[in-house]
């Protein structure tokens, strides 16, 4: 069996924060398929959350989406949490589901359009506030469809200004994060396409803003492992949504399509200084549209937790005296070799090691916690994408 024994501090430092909405229904443009269980509020989402928690010991903190998660307190939400063991983290604006939002939010060229966005991001500031949340996330759908349809250069200085305004609000401890994605809903601009002009806005409002890297939100074939390296290089990397897609933004399983990948992009994270480091926080945006949500978050996390170990198994002497001599094949053998270890039966013995299941899926199956409440929540509205 692989030997851990040097790896089980940062493998035990690893904190994976989960999307509130993945417990919620979502779907696609074609169809959401309802799913018995599902939450019918922010509440019964957060006792989901906190299941994944409880199996594997990963995931301490749970994001929510404004208004998607909006409740009368926050601080009852907030003590609801923590009674089930798990904590809010970031708060995550949405201003891409209301009709004055069609041709922009921040950018649009009405400037009363302007201020509803900017007034929504003040409002998630002041959840934030009562949450203790730390991160203000913003991803903006604003974009064009048509080459001429708007001034994309006139629509970068109508986004400098309003997250300058945005970004004056928020507190000394807290930070405001910019997810960038090349295109969707949009199809000819994005207005946040690319690590690049997220670095550049973010850059430009302070020390206090960061780059959110979405692994989904890139085109075919991108080297995500060199942004990943090149924004810790620049101290600008804030946090990551993790998933893994096929084809555009799939939302899938992290790990699902391309473990790999997944593997390369930790082990530049570990190599870069951005592993159990606070100021890179690692959450999971996804969305379960087929499967069951709380297994599908288990299933995620375990392969973070896994591909995780296996970069930090990598034998960095050899590699760096294999690049140091120009040993092509050499360096990329010791990468490879770490990347192909099977850790999964000495993670099932170091988690058992630490009160938690060596089998979490299973563990989570045999719960019953499944079956309690696809019984009890029958009526009421599922919580999904728009509620
Ligand atoms: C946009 C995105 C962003 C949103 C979430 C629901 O595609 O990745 O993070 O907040 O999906
Ligand atoms: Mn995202
Ligand atoms: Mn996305």
């Amino acid at each position: 069996m692989t030997d851990l024994t040097d790896i089980t501090t940062p493998l035990a430092a690893q904190a994976i924060e989960l999307p509130s909405w993945a417990f919620g229904n979502s779907g696609t443009r074609f169809k959401v398929f309802g799913s018995p269980g599902t939450p019918r509020d922010p509440f019964e989402k957060i006792s989901d959350a906190a299941q994944v928690h409880k199996h594997t010991g990963l995931a301490p903190t749970v994001a929510l989406h404004i208004p998607w998660d909006l409740v009368d307190s926050y601080s009852d939400l907030r003590k609801h949490a923590e009674d089930n063991g798990v904590g809010l983290g970031t708060v995550n604006s949405n201003t891409f589901q209301d009709d004055d939002y069609k041709l922009g939010s921040v950018t649009h060229s009405d400037p009363k359009v302007r201020q509803k966005a900017i007034d929504h991001h003040f409002a998630c500031i002041d959840v934030m506030n009562e949450t203790g949340s730390r991160d203000l996330k913003i991803w903006l759908a604003d974009g064009t469809n048509y080459p001429g349809q708007d001034d994309i250069r006139a629509r970068q200085d109508r986004l400098a200004d309003s997250l300058a305004k945005i970004y004056e609000r928020i507190g000394e401890d807290q930070r405001l994060v910019l997810e960038y994605k090349f295109f969707e809903p949009a199809f000819y601009h994005t207005d946040v396409p690319d690590w690049g002009t997220s670095y550049a806005h973010t850059a430009a409002l302070g020390d206090r803003a960061f780059v959110c890297l979405d692994t989904g939100h890139h085109a075919p074939g991108t080297n995500i492992e060199f942004i990943v390296a090149q924004l810790l290089r620049l101290g600008k990397l804030g946090s990551f949504d993790f998933n893994s897609r096929f084809y555009a933004d799939d939302d899938l399983i992290v790990g699902a399509a391309d473990p790999f990948q997944l593997f390369r992009i930790l082990y530049e994270v570990i190599r870069g200084g951005g592993y159990a480091n606070p100021d890179v926080a690692f959450m999971l945006d996804q969305c379960h549209n087929i499967e069951k949500k709380i297994p599908g978050q288990i299933r995620s996390v375990l392969n973070v937790q896994e591909m995780t170990a296996r970069a930090l198994l990598v034998d960095t002497e050899a590699l760096k005296k294999a690049q140091a001599c120009g040993d092509v094949l050499g360096a990329n053998g010791i990468l490879m070799d770490a990347f192909y270890t099977d850790v999964r039966p000495a993670l099932a013995e170091w988690r058992e090691s630490r009160g938690l299941p060596g089998d979490p899926m299973k563990a989570y199956a045999a719960s019953g916690y499944q079956e309690k409440i696809e019984a009890e929540r029958v009526g009421g509205t599922q919580a999904g994408w728009g509620a």
